[in-house]
Parts: C-alpha cells; structure tokens; sequence
C-alpha cells in the first residue's frame, strides 16, 4: 500500500490522565471496565468519512484551504483508492471501531446512473478489502441524495416521481453495499426532503412519499435479510427551510402514521437538537422513552450561529448528561457514536484532525465515565424515584392505566376534600450533584 498523508503518525494509545502527550487518550481507555462492560463496547466510535476525508474547507465565501493529495487528481477512481487509503491509515492512527460513509464519500458521480453505481461498487469492493486488514468496521453507510442539483428539490419527497426512483435505485444498492461491509445500521437523513416555500409545495403529498420511501426501505430490508437498524435522521432545517424529520417526537409520528415505529430507530446528532431548539439529552431522552433511540452523531454547534458548524464536541457537562441518558435508556445496542464533525477552515494539517479526534474521544470518555459514576451513587435515580413513588399506590397505578373514569376521579376527590400540597422540585440540590462529579 502507497504512503499516506497518516503513514507516518504513530497509533494513538492510552496513557491515562496524567499524561502530558497531546495526542494520546487521557480518558478513552477501551479496555476500562465500566458498569460491566469494556469502554470501547459502550461509546462504539466511528470516524465519518465526509468530514475527515471530503471536505476541503470551502465555505459559502471562501475557496478550499484543505488540500489533500487525492483532491487533485485527475483519475477519479485512483482519487478514491487513495483516498481509501489514507481513510483506513487514519483509521488505524486512532484506533476506533468503526467508520461510516455516504456512497458519494467514497466513489465518484459518473456520467450515467449505471457508470455511478458501478464506481460505488468498484471502491466498495476496495474498501472490503482494505476492511480485512483493519480492525475498523461499519458502523453504518448512507446515500448522499442531497450535493447533485437533481436533488435540489429533494429526492424521496421530489415532485417529479422519477428522482424518487433514481434515489430509490440509490439507497437500494447503498444498503446493498452496508449489508456485505457487513454495516451494523442503515442511515437516512433527509437532507433537501423539506421546504422552502408552500408557494410551490404540497406538504401532504411529499409526506405520502416520504412514507412510501421508507416503507420500500424497510421491506427491502426485510428481503435481503439486513440484521442492522433502519435510522432516521432528525433535522428540524438546513438545507431546506423547513425539514420533514424536525426532531425525535416529529419523527415519531411519522413513523406511527405509517406503522413503522418498530421498524425503524433514530439517529441523533447534537448540533440538530440545538438548532430544533432542543438539548442533545432532550433528543436522547425522548428517544428513549418514545423505543427509538437508535444511534449519535456527536458534535456540537454554537449557540450564536444558526446553522450545522458541525464543530467536535468541547462541553463536559453537555457530554456527561447525553451520556447519562444514554445509559438509562440502557446503551446503544447497535448503535455507535458517530463523529459528524469537521476541523475549522484553519485546521489544515492532518495532524488536526488527530487532535480533533482525540479531544472528542477523551471528552465523550470523560462524560460517560462522570455519567457511570451518578448512575452508581444512584442519588439522582433515587430522588426521580421519590418524585414519582405517589403514582405506585394501587389507586394510582390503577388511574394511569386507564381503569378509573374521569367522574369517578372527580367524585372520589370531592369526598376526600383533596387538598395537594406543593412540593420542592430539588433543582439546585440535583444540579449540584451532577456538578460534584467535575
Ligand atoms: C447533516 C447530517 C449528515 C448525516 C449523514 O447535517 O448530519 O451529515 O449525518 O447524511
Ligand atoms: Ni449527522
Ligand atoms: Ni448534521
């Protein structure tokens, strides 16, 4: 195999917090046994091939600043091979388990449909090879059904019916290609299925397609013999206006309406909640409670900018609460934590992309270890318990589940002259536990 721009970087390794190695894991130790389990079987990392290997640094004002050796070549598909190349070299500088793709990450656009799918599967080919001397595997693969301007009116919920068969034909060979990389989830993320104006949209027949794309999906699935999850991606905007897949309880209903909410699970990513307005724990929670907490792409936004910056994840209080409710919905199974996050338009060398993985790695790790450690003092199990022991009594339990009438409820609390006194909500006590562990 050719030198990469990553070759000559040493594998990065545990040292331990103490360490005073910039790039070595200070938190991240994957054999630490944590509530039963190795680190590395409860975060189930993944590097995302986009960001650390497409992008070039171009924003809407400015030119590329990222120019990598496979960016200027003039053969597409070499320029892919190598840049497989330095994905798996990258891959093995970090020593995550896994990575996750868009067809378009990996192989070139040809100038047919038939040439397009036959170079996704020339460099998937690539990839399994280089798979079987990697330790890293897929986490989950995706259609990019959103850069080529035949999308830019959506690709499930287009008006022309013909784009819906082109991004069908799409994602039936991208799960093709997940399922013999051996993919442990499949992802959608409905990146132009939304709106910018109802002037030129009828909102309820884009839904009615939206259904129809992921049920065809989910029996495909099914006919193929897929073990991985189906994954939806929320996104409450951008790029369009207004997005379908808003947020976790928008999905949910979705999902409901057309019978699939067992079918299919979440993917959740922290800049969407913050830009729907949300926590990340809000989305994680409400997962959770809702069945479909799937899997998480981790990074972060800024709170003064209104868009994806996709920056890696810096907030340890951030990290420790989405890891909180990540192991009381019981882990993510499948599922893994996804790095969608891109190194500054300054970054340019490839060492920055070492440094932004292990921040992030070492931050998730810290969070998660902060977040076992209230899960094992068990204080703030305890007060929610205690929050909400009044509903265990036989009368109560019986009244949720449906079994007492509204009148019975109202001529039961007349006669007893109920007369509820108010109790303290414990805030401050219950956030200065969770600042204890800092
Ligand atoms: C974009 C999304 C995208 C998905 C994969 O905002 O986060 O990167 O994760 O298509
Ligand atoms: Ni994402
Ligand atoms: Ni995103």
């Amino acid at each position: 195999m050719s030198q990469t721009i990553f070759t000559a970087m040493p594998t990065v390794t545990y040292e331990g917090p103490t360490s005073q190695n910039e790039l070595a894991y200070r938190w991240y130790d994957p054999d630490q046994v944590v509530l039963g389990q190795p680190l590395r079987e409860h975060m189930r990392f993944a590097v995302a091939y986009w960001h650390s290997l497409v992008m070039n640094g171009a924003d809407p004002f400015g030119a590329p600043t990222l120019h990598r050796p496979w960016m200027d070549r003039d053969d597409a598909m070499q320029a892919a091979r190598d840049k497989a190349d330095a994905a798996f070299d990258l891959f093995r500088v970090l020593d995550l388990p896994f990575f996750t793709f868009h067809d378009r990450d990996i192989a070139p656009e040809g100038d047919s449909l038939g040439q397009s799918l036959a170079n996704f599967h020339t460099i998937a080919d690539y990839l399994a090879e280089k798979m079987s001397t990697s330790k890293t595997r897929l986490l989950w693969g995706t259609a990019n059904l959103f850069t080529h301007p035949r999308f830019m009116s959506g690709a499930a919920t287009n008006p022309d019916p013909e784009i819906f068969r082109y991004a069908a034909t799409t994602v039936k060979h991208c799960m093709d290609v997940t399922k013999a990389l051996g993919g442990e989830n499949y992802v959608l993320w409905g990146g132009r299925e939304g709106y910018d104006t109802l002037l030129n949209t009828d909102m309820g027949h884009e839904l009615e397609q939206a259904g129809r794309f992921l049920s065809l999906v989910v029996e495909y699935k099914h006919k193929i013999g897929f073990s991985g999850q189906i994954l939806i991606e929320p996104k409450p905007k951008e790029p369009t206006t207004h997005q379908y897949d808003f947020d976790a309880a928008t999905v949910f209903g979705f999902l409901k309406r057309f019978g699939l909410e067992t079918e299919v699970k979440l993917n959740l990513e922290a800049n969407h909640a913050l830009l729907a307005g949300h926590s990340f724990e809000h989305e994680i929670a409400t997962a959770a409670s809702l069945g479909l907490l799937g899997s998480l792409d981790i990074n972060r936004g800024d709170p003064l900018l209104g868009w994806d910056t996709d920056q890696f994840p810096n907030d340890l209080q951030a990290a420790t609460l989405a890891m909180y409710h990540v192991l009381l919905a019981g882990g993510l199974g499948k599922g893994g934590m996804n790095f969608d996050a891109k190194i500054r338009r300054q970054s340019i060398d490839p060492e920055d992309l070492v440094y932004a993985h292990v921040g992030a790695v070492d931050l998730c790790a810290r969070g998660f270890l902060k977040a076992a450690q209230l899960v094992e003092e068990g204080r703030l199990a305890a007060a929610l318990q205690d929050r909400y022991a009044g509903w265990n009594s036989t009368e109560n339990a019986a009244m949720l589940r449906g079994e007492v009438a509204l009148e019975q409820i109202a001529a039961e609390a007349e006669e007893k002259g109920l007369n509820p006194q108010p109790r303290s909500g414990r805030q401050e006590r219950l956030e200065n536990l969770l600042a204890r562990t800092f």
